[in-house]
């Protein structure tokens, strides 16, 4: 017997509805075991993880077919899920900002990389998370060498709970590099992130630190393997 579970996903006016399970094909144990289901989620309602699930669904509807750079089997979507558990594991931020820099993280590709506008973000996550994604984004429009000080400095000015974004996504980036990359681009790679850890460690000593032993290692690894 086939089943056929319907979960189509629509954004509505910042809410998620989700149509319910058609239950027509389910046998009567299955019922009983999908109602035992549901009365076991009630506990969970309202939904604590509301803005977080809209924020992974909205991140995972726009980022859409993109794959991590240099690997087509990583949908771009752990990336920035990666950078969430970033913040939340090491940030060391206070409890009450976690969800609001992890939502943070969750959406801090978008504007950069899709279709997606600051007034989106704006209107789904409203002004401060929309600030702060902007934050986090290049400006495409400056040569490519004054974006990486031009971002610092914007992402300076913001609280620390957008810096330590920052320093997860670099934590994040330095994980693996694209197997395309030349020992000069992976050595420039390593030298900014430096960079970044200076300019925004004071957010997170933890997340810093993080970054300075990759910065390290990638070092070490790369004179292993010195050709020649
Ligand atoms: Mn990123």
């Amino acid at each position: 017997m086939v089943i056929q579970a319907k979960s189509d996903y629509l954004i509505t006016n910042n809410v998620i509805i989700r149509n319910k399970i058609a239950l027509t094909a389910y046998t009567e144990p299955e019922r009983s075991l999908q109602r035992k289901k549901e009365k076991e989620m009630a506990k969970y309602s309202p939904n604590q993880n509301a803005l977080i699930n809209q924020a992974i669904t909205f991140a995972t509807m726009a980022h859409g077919s993109q794959v991590r750079k240099g690997n087509q089997n990583i949908p771009y979507i752990f990336h920035p899920i990666d950078v969430a558990n970033e913040v939340i594991y090491f940030s060391g931020l206070p409890n009450d900002e976690i969800e609001i820099a992890s939502v943070l993280a969750i959406l801090h590709d978008t504007i950069e990389d899709t279709i997606v506008t600051r007034e989106d973000v704006s209107n789904q996550f409203g002004i401060e998370i929309a600030e702060g994604v902007q934050a986090l984004t290049k400006n495409t429009d400056l040569p490519q060498a004054e974006q990486l000080a031009e971002n610092l400095e914007r992402i300076r000015a913001a609280k620390p709970l957008v810096q330590v974004v920052k320093l997860g996504d670099r934590n994040s980036n330095l994980k693996t590099f694209p197997a395309i990359w030349s020992r000069e681009k992976i050595g420039e790679y390593l030298d900014s992130s430096l960079v970044i850890a200076e300019a925004l460690g004071g957010s997170s000593m933890n997340l810093k630190a993080r970054l300075l032993m990759q910065i390290a290692e990638n070092r070490t690894r790369l004179s292993l393997y010195t050709p020649g």
